[in-house]
């Protein structure tokens, strides 16, 4: 039996039982007329005010017929009782949401990403999917490819902006002011069996809220079954945030420095109690789900790292394998480097709350923003370091990726 995550509420639900949209077609069966839009008024309310009336007139939803293999996507399809028209287009139970057509055929892996406002989660998020879908492609033999036209879109745009015009992505919008849609891709990795070579495809899905929705708390609801249903956690960390940092940084001509947001201390703390309220509290009281703490900007970091720095250059990820002592040796790099910042006291933190978590270190764009233009990318467009560190290690957390172990540090890291 398939079951499937909603992406949008994060509902878990067989994929028999999902219900279907009417297309609203033509050439009906019974008697030639198409059925008439409808109001989705648990679709409306899911969304939110930011849906104009019109919008909330769609295909009426009808119960998944029973007996009906379970399978969604694959070509299912039911028979819409009002107009006869049959429809493949299936939607979540809860909230309405219409799935996109292949979404249901592979497991799904819920990435939350967390982080204060303008730590660089957006910027982040385009870089990867550019990374994966290039150089680390490439070194894995994976393919990337964004799930519904929503994600395709906001990925073309966010790709010409960034890549073509060389500008950052604007801040995100808080839940307040209207839906933020979760980004779907299939990530596609290979699979050497018995049975021969394969693919085998995962759902990714990445929900990028703004920094504020962390404070409020209506947005903290979506948020909270969003973190209860990940498969793994992102916490970026913004060191030009912290005040040792911007302390120790000489003063240069960079961009101005970002205003101070929420420490990152109170937001893993606050992190590890919403999930501990979901039920994801393991043994001494630690939270089970796997987060990986990622500095970003750490092109920003430069003046304070030695010449050979691991965080200076990318892992090399040779023979599409997954290198755990490059992890140790970044993972060893952060820890004495926040010793200094702050005595350790979030590390220790970290480590109180989570069983299982690795620190990294990753700059999006490789360089700061020009002094002049903090919203645009350099000049040279982004050249990131590290950015697909902690989603490959997340997806090796779940057996997804090859390992590669040598030497005496090749050993199952918890806490490490
Ligand atoms: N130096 C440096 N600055 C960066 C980098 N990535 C992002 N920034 C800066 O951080 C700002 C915020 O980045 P976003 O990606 O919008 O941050 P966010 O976390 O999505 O912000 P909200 O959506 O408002 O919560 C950018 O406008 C840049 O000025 C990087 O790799 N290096
Ligand atoms: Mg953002
Ligand atoms: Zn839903
Ligand atoms: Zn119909």
């Amino acid at each position: 039996m398939t079951t499937v995550i909603c992406p949008y509420c994060f509902d878990r639900a067989a994929a028999r039982q999902l219900p279907y949209r009417c297309l609203m077609k033509a050439a009906g069966v019974h008697g030639d007329k198409p059925c008439e839009a409808e109001r989705d008024d648990i679709w409306a309310e899911f969304m939110g005010p930011s849906v104009p009336p019109a919008l909330r007139l769609r295909g009426p939803v009808f119960a998944a017929p029973r007996g009906l293999a379970g399978l969604c996507g694959g070509g299912s399809r039911a028979d819409c009782p009002g107009c006869g028209v049959p429809t493949p287009v299936r939607v979540c139970r809860r909230c309405h949401s219409d799935l996109p057509s292949d979404y249901c055929d592979q497991d799904s892996r819920i990435i939350a990403l967390v982080g204060a406002k303008a730590s660089g989660k957006s910027t982040f998020v385009s870089v990867l999917v550019n990374e994966l879908r290039n150089r680390v492609g490439r070194a894995y033999g994976a393919s990337l490819a964004g799930m519904g036209s929503d994600t395709q879109r906001r990925d073309r745009e966010l790709a010409e902006d960034l890549y073509d015009r060389l500008r950052l992505p604007d801040a995100t919008r808080p839940a307040a002011m209207g839906f933020n849609d979760p980004l779907m891709y299939r990530l596609s990795l290979p699979r050497r069996g018995l049975l021969g070579d394969g693919s085998r495809h995962t759902a990714l899905v990445f929900f990028d809220a703004a920094g504020e929705d962390l404070k409020s708390a209506e947005a903290m609801d979506r948020y909270t079954s969003y973190l209860g249903a990940a498969d793994g956690i992102i916490l970026l960390v913004d060191p030009l945030q912290l005040g040792s940092v911007r302390d120790r940084l000489p003063p240069g001509d960079g961009p101005p420095l970002p205003a101070v947001e929420t420490p990152p201390q109170q937001i893993a703390a606050d992190l590890a109690a919403q999930l501990r309220a979901h039920g994801r509290g393991g043994s001494r009281g630690r939270v089970s789900t796997p987060i990986a703490v990622a500095v970003t900007k750490s092109d920003a970091l430069r003046p304070l790292l030695g010449p050979h720095s691991p965080l200076l250059r990318n892992a090399s990820h040779a023979g599409g394998a997954w290198d755990e002592e490059d992890r140790l040796t970044v993972h060893e790099e952060m820890r004495s480097l926040m010793d200094g910042w702050d005595s350790g006291a979030l590390y220790r933190q970290l480590e109180r709350d989570f069983a299982k978590l690795s620190l990294f270190g990753l700059s999006a764009l490789g360089a700061p923003p020009p002094a002049h233009a903090p919203a645009d990318a350099p000049k040279s467009g982004p050249q990131p370091l590290r950015v697909e560190d902690p989603l490959l290690w997340l997806l090796r957390e779940r057996g997804l990726l090859p390992v590669h172990r040598t030497g005496k540090h090749a050993r199952e890291g918890s806490g490490a």
